[in-house]
């Protein structure tokens, strides 16, 4: 519920940033800072291209929030990841159907538009990328990258 919300908020956001016409306002930059991220991804996240980046954020905890848009992840990279069992939280804000995938885990899930999933994973030293089945040739890939790694 609070999700939903949170997403009819975004939508009349966006809605109003458009029609407001007065001004220059920098939407990417108000996107990139409301996504709190500004960042590209490290190359050492070594995705493949195309690459759709969406900046990196340090992961906090054990529980990283990603969003999946029409035709992204944001962010596109968590760094800082700590080794041991994460929880990824992918809420879909786009309206196409995306997937979270990580082949290195057998994981495979698909995640509605407006809907969330979580998906645990386990992280050890490696890069552990990640990517959407159905987007993944428009850049739709991410990665969680241990600290120091
Ligand atoms: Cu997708």
């Amino acid at each position: 519920m609070r999700i939903a919300l949170a997403v009819a908020f975004a939508l009349a956001g966006v809605a109003c940033g458009g029609s407001g016409s007065s001004g220059s306002a920098p939407s990417a930059a108000a996107s990139a800072s409301a996504a709190g991220s500004s960042a590209t991804c490290p190359a050492s996240a070594a995705l493949p291209t195309p690459v759709s980046d969406h900046g990196a954020v340090a992961a906090r905890g054990s529980s990283v929030p990603i969003q999946a848009g029409d035709f992204f992840f944001a962010p596109t990279c968590a760094t800082d990841v700590s080794a041991g069992t994460l929880t990824l939280t992918v809420h879909n804000t786009g309206t196409a159907l995306h997937n979270v995938t990580i082949q290195s885990l057998g994981i495979d899930k698909d995640v509605p538009a407006g809907q969330t999933i979580t998906v645990t994973v386990n992280v050890g030293s490696a890069p552990v990328p990640f990517f959407c089945k159905y987007h993944r040739t428009s850049g739709m890939v991410g990665a969680l990258l241990p600290s120091g790694g």
